[in-house]
């Protein structure tokens, strides 16, 4: 049976020691029922930390025996991993790192240090339990480096990472000393999901500035894998809330059904936690109360925080500053039948929570930053059956993207909040009806099920993706048929883009000479009898000359300008280079104002290269370039050539293709191979003769048959057809 290995920070049951003994709690979560409700086809295990620390070893024994009848796996930090890896770098840098509480941030190698080795404890914990065709789905900010650390172990297995909390702008993420190696971690998965497109558009942007990874359309490639990258906006159990409890009512749950019908609610829920925006909620229900004498006595706060997170420092301050603005607000306004806030640290049951929903006229949920938010969605299926209730939610929430017909409000602006109070209040029952409807057909539709489910068909389509959609890799049936046509030809034409296709790109252009093994490959070749190599570059002549003179190879420079023919080199075409004093200045001034950019002067082009510059400047001075030349390239007949990273002015009806036409006519082959990897190299596909092989290097849009992932594969091609002989 195929098997899914979830991987979080904590597992669905939390341990407690008691004089009797040890207890465990099962708590079923937002992602325990979502996978519920994944096919049981699916072999479910789960391998987290159970949530207590330094057991003795026989102790340890008896709760990995008692979890793994339920399928569980526990992982056991110590109170040291707890302290520096969850207290420390999990909660005092990563979580205020990525909500954007930069004056909380705690820099510490030790923090780090544990951050890595508990995500080994992790990563282990999961080696152990592997099989073939299993699948591993990995969650959240605590784990961020586990997709890294196995997919070091398990080239093959299908990984996922979800991450719950928002990405950071890549402004505030760069400032991170860690940064890369929680990208490379993150990037060990095939899927990486996230929220919004908000986060996911944050964290492409840094994979591109940080490690230089290009994105196609989320799609990134990692190591020859792809590595997919997608918006998966987490639901809830929407039959749940919108049945509520279905036992009898309890004693709590009858008070809030009561004190609901006797005055309107205004519910708040949240963890005690500073991305919560609690402070500035509250002072915007003082505000409410100052300008709306009329609602005194008639409308109360219930305000829920949940403790947590007590050994951080700024939690406990934060409780402080609360309590004590509902103290200020209590005593200002409240009288002896009314208490403006109801105050509660602690959590509640279900039963008491499901009340609170649906007994409350207005949900006021403000985070300063929130990954999604699950009450905001909780409070709306809890209103399925009477269709009245008004969500008040941040637009700094993910949950903000799923639903607009919130009442929407900037969490740090309190007038703002006022006014969606006082618009609440007074909202007419059929707009309240109209907005809760909307917002439920979208929860019941996408709930947390359609999430999991989604989620992992995702992540198992990725493993057989080819970037493009476009299925033309060589496959070793064609590699193989391939080398045995090379074999049985009586003789043989190869046709070598360089750059991109032969090495890979570099900074400097000047930096991607020719290494020793492969000039031994071309030598081979070049040796068999009957084979002719022909290698067709827009680089210039000095530099091919030098490369790859002495070889007897044949050349091509500048796309065809000059041709290297018996130990000389000849000009190909009618060509002129009069324009270039009209055009260099153009280009000159584009250098200046485009930092990291050059021109590369040739004999009869001119090449802009911008491999080092931002690539959204890039394409704008691209595009520059193009409107500003177009009389000049008129005038003077000449064309403006893309390649990768590189635009390149030159007289017209010069391309590769016409070059390579020269050896197509005239040879006797029956073996024809061209490669190449942009652009340029299309104009060679299309003047092959139908029955060439021709193999673009990359993943891009092609008149190629075949495609090769990388100049790594292209050259262990062109070594097979070298050895082939031998
Ligand atoms: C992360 C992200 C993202 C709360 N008080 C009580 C209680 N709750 C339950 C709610 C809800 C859950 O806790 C809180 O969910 P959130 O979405 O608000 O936040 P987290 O789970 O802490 O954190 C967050 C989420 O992951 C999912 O990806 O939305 O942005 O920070 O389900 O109902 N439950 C009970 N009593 C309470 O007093 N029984």
């Amino acid at each position: 049976m195929p098997r899914i290995l979830i991987v979080s920070n904590r597992l669905p049951v939390t341990l407690d020691r008691t004089d009797g003994g040890l207890i465990y709690h099962p708590s079923a979560g937002g992602l325990a029922t979502g996978l519920t409700s994944l096919d049981d086809s699916w072999e479910r295990i789960w391998i987290g930390w159970p949530g207590q620390s330094n057991f003795h070893l026989a102790e340890e024994e008896e709760i990995t025996h008692h979890l793994a009848k339920e399928n569980l796996v526990p992982v056991f930090l110590s109170e040291e991993d707890v302290t520096n890896f969850y207290e420390g770098f999990c909660n005092k840098t990563i979580w205020p790192q990525f909500h954007y509480f930069p004056q909380y941030i705690a820099y510490n190698d030790d923090y780090w240090e544990a951050y890595k080795a508990v995500n080994q404890k992790f990563t282990d914990a999961v080696a152990t339990q592997i099989r073939p065709d299993d699948i591993v789905w990995v969650h959240d900010y605590q784990l961020m480096l586990v997709p890294g650390m196995l997919r070091k172990q398990f080239a093959e297995t299908s990984i996922g990472f979800f991450l719950h909390i928002p990405f950071p702008s890549y402004e505030l993420f760069r400032t991170l000393p860690w940064r890369e190696e929680l990208l490379h971690g993150m990037l060990g998965a095939d899927l990486i999901g996230f929220h919004t497109f908000g986060y996911m558009r944050h964290f492409l942007s840094s994979v591109y500035r940080l490690v230089g990874m290009e994105q196609n359309f989320g799609k990134l490639l990692v190591d020859n894998r792809t590595v997919n990258v997608d918006v998966f906006p987490m639901g809830i159990n929407y039959e749940k809330y919108a049945e509520g409890a279905p036992t009898l009512p309890s004693a709590e749950v009858e008070f809030i059904r009561d004190y609901g019908k006797r005055r309107k609610l205004i519910l708040s829920i949240d963890r005690l936690d500073y991305s919560k925006g609690i402070p500035q909620r509250v002072l915007a229900y003082e505000r409410f109360l100052e300008r709306n004498p009329v609602y005194h006595g008639k409308v109360t706060l219930i305000m829920v925080v949940v403790p947590s997170r007590a050994n951080v420092d700024q939690y406990f301050q934060l409780k402080e500053t609360i309590e004590q603005s509902v103290g200020r607000i209590n005593g200002r306004f409240g009288t002896f039948n009314w208490i403006p806030i109801r105050y509660y640290y602690r959590s509640f049951p279900f039963d008491s929570l499901s009340a609170m929903y649906k007994s409350a006229h207005i949900a006021l949920i403000t985070p300063i930053r929130d990954g999604m938010n699950l009450v905001a969605k909780e409070f709306v299926a809890s209103k399925h059956q009477e269709k009245q209730g008004v969500l008040i939610l941040s637009e700094m929430a993910g949950a903000a993207s799923d639903m607009p017909e919130a009442l929407l409000i900037n969490p740090i602006d309190i007038n703002d909040m006022v006014h969606s109070l006082e618009m609440a209040m007074e909202m007419p029952a059929e707009e309240q009806k109209e907005r809760l409807e909307s917002m439920q057909e979208r929860l019941i539709q996408y709930d947390i099920k359609y999430w999991a489910r989604t989620f992992i068909s995702q992540q198992m389509d990725t493993k057989k993706l080819l970037p493009e959609g476009e299925v033309k890799l060589l496959e070793t049936d064609q590699w193989d048929e391939l080398i045995e046509a090379y074999q049985t030809a009586s003789s043989r034409l190869l046709m070598l883009d360089y750059d991109g296709t032969l090495v890979n790109f570099v900074n400097d252009p000047d930096d991607a000479y020719p290494d020793q093994e492969l000039l031994d490959i071309l030598k081979k070749l070049n040796e068999q009898p009957g084979t002719t190599i022909v290698i067709i570059s827009g680089r210039d002549r000095h530099t091919l000359g030098n490369w790859f003179g002495e070889l007897g190879i044949e050349l091509v420079a500048e796309h065809g300008v000059w041709l290297w023919r018996n130990g000389r080199w000849v000009l190909s075409n009618e060509v002129n280079s009069s324009w270039k004093i009209d055009v260099r200045p153009i280009m000159d001034n584009l250098v200046a104002r485009t930092p990291g950019s050059f021109v590369e002067e040739k004999d009869y082009t001119l090449a802009w290269h911008y491999r080092r510059v931002d690539k959204d400047l890039g394409a704008k001075r691209v595009r520059e370039i193009r409107d500003g030349l177009i009389y000049l390239t008129a005038n003077h007949n000449l064309q403006v050539l893309e390649g990768n990273k590189v635009v390149e002015i030159r007289n017209s009806g010069v391309h590769k293709g016409k070059a390579a036409s020269m050896w197509i006519n005239k040879t006797t082959s029956k073996f024809i191979l061209a490669m190449g990897d942009d652009h340029t190299d299309e104009d060679t596909f299309q003047a092959m003769p139908r029955d060439a092989y021709t193999i673009k290097v990359g993943y891009a849009k092609t008149h190629a048959k075949h495609k090769l992932r990388s100049t790594e594969q292209a050259r262990a091609l062109l070594a097979d057809l070298a050895t082939s002989f031998s």
